[in-house]
């Protein structure tokens, strides 16, 4: 057993590190005030390769392995969460769904453009009333020759606002519960498909977040992705992969918010001394430092079980369920270190606690993490 990181993963580090200090942090802060997804720098993640991580080479991707990928999306989370999400949301729900279902037509038509960055991709499953209760989906897809019609609304889609190609789920079969529902790739520009207003949210205010709309929304049938009536299975699929993702962003948030405030703590005199001298902040430092490494570890288990074909749902679930608990409270300490300052948006780490909540919530809250993980002891 290794806990050492391969030349090409220490090089993923060092590269996006260097990628996110000089283009990503200048416009981190700036992006969460004007609630603004940053469009501007998609090309530049296009040409580096980060738009097309786990799209394989013969698409156009760089086939990466997803312990980079996974550090790829914690330096991006480090200095910004909401740029990270964009690059989340695009690969793990869009293009890992199309590389694993796809046939091949699928992959060829779409693949390219979405590893380049000339096309964006979203993933559309929580609705109004499927949320945890994900099977429960009410969007309709009713074959019509070669077509397939779309009626319903999703809410909450992540990069909805901007981008090309979403991967839908939506019940085509009269099959009960999960049964029935199937993924369709859906493109922007089909006609009865629109885009809602953008959601005012607490963190992660530069990534775009809308509801979808269908009505009488036709899709060629040959947009069906993998079998009529597994969607369910698909989209529980792509969320474990998912799952991983969104707990590296933790880690990344975290890891940002805990280098500000040991800069911080090093610098600021209270009592003639630098408050880090002092054993409250410490003892702070240590368990912040320490919970982040623990995080790490289990996220980076989680990826390489994925990247070795084995089992790693239980292992994702869990670490997303503690990521995100525990950058939530170290956010929470690195505000606590820098006092008042902390609290205004003068320093990153209120920008930081804000974007760490959301990882509890999105692509399963940490309470379905809990129900995934408990099932895997008590079935
Ligand atoms: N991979 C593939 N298939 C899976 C799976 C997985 N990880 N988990 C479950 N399935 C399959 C099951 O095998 C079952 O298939 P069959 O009926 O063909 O045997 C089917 O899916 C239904 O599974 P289950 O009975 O476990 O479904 P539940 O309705 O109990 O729901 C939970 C399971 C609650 C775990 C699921 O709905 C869930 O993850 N909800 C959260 C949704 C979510 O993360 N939303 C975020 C939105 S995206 S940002």
């Amino acid at each position: 057993m290794s806990f050492e990181l391969t030349d090409e993963q220490q090089l993923t580090r060092s590269s996006v590190r260097e990628f996110a200090e000089a283009d990503v942090a200048p416009i981190a802060a700036e992006i969460d005030r004007e609630h603004r997804p940053p469009l501007d720098i998609v090309p530049k993640l296009g040409e580096l390769g980060l738009l097309g991580m786990l799209v394989p080479e013969e698409y156009g991707g760089v086939g990466m392995d997803t312990v980079s990928y996974c550090i790829a999306i914690e330096e991006l989370s480090r200095v910004c969460a909401s740029t990270a999400v964009l690059v989340e949301a695009h690969s793990s729900l869009c293009t890992w769904p199309i590389v694993h279902y796809g046939t091949e037509e699928q992959k060829q038509a779409y693949l390219p453009d979405l590893a380049s960055g000339a096309k964006i991709g979203a993933f559309g499953l929580t609705e109004p009333n499927a949320g945890s209760d994900a099977g429960n989906t009410a969007t309709t897809a009713v074959r019509d020759g070669d077509e397939f019609i779309l009626n319903g609304q999703k809410i909450f889609i992540t990069n909805g606002g901007f981008a090309d190609v979403f991967v839908i789920m939506a019940r085509s079969t009269d099959a009960p519960g999960t049964h029935g529902v199937s993924a369709f790739i859906v493109d922007r520009d089909t006609p009865g498909f629109t885009i809602g207003e953008p959601e005012h949210k607490m963190g992660i205010r530069g990534s775009s977040t809308v509801p979808l709309f269908f009505s009488d929304a036709r899709i060629p049938a040959a947009n069906l992705l993998g079998q009529e009536g597994k969607g369910f299975n698909l989209a529980m699929a792509t969320l474990d992969g998912g799952r991983t993702g969104i707990a590296a962003q933790a880690v990344g948030i975290a890891q940002g918010a805990f280098e500000a405030a040991v800069a911080y703590a090093k610098e600021r005199v209270q009592f003639g001394k630098p408050i880090a001298s002092l054993q409250a902040i410490q003892w702070m430092i240590a368990d912040m430092a320490t919970e982040i490494e623990a995080g790490r570890l289990l996220v980076y288990q989680a990826a390489d079980l994925e990247w070795r074909h084995e089992p790693f749902a239980t292992h994702s679930a869990m670490a997303k369920l503690f990521c995100a608990e525990m950058a939530t409270r170290v956010a929470g300490k690195a505000i606590q270190i820098h006092g008042g300052v902390g609290y205004t948006e003068a320093y990153p780490v209120e920008r930081a606690y804000r974007d760490a909540k959301i990882t509890e919530i999105y692509e399963g809250t940490n309470e379905i993490q809990r129900l995934v993980v408990s099932r895997a002891f008590l079935r």
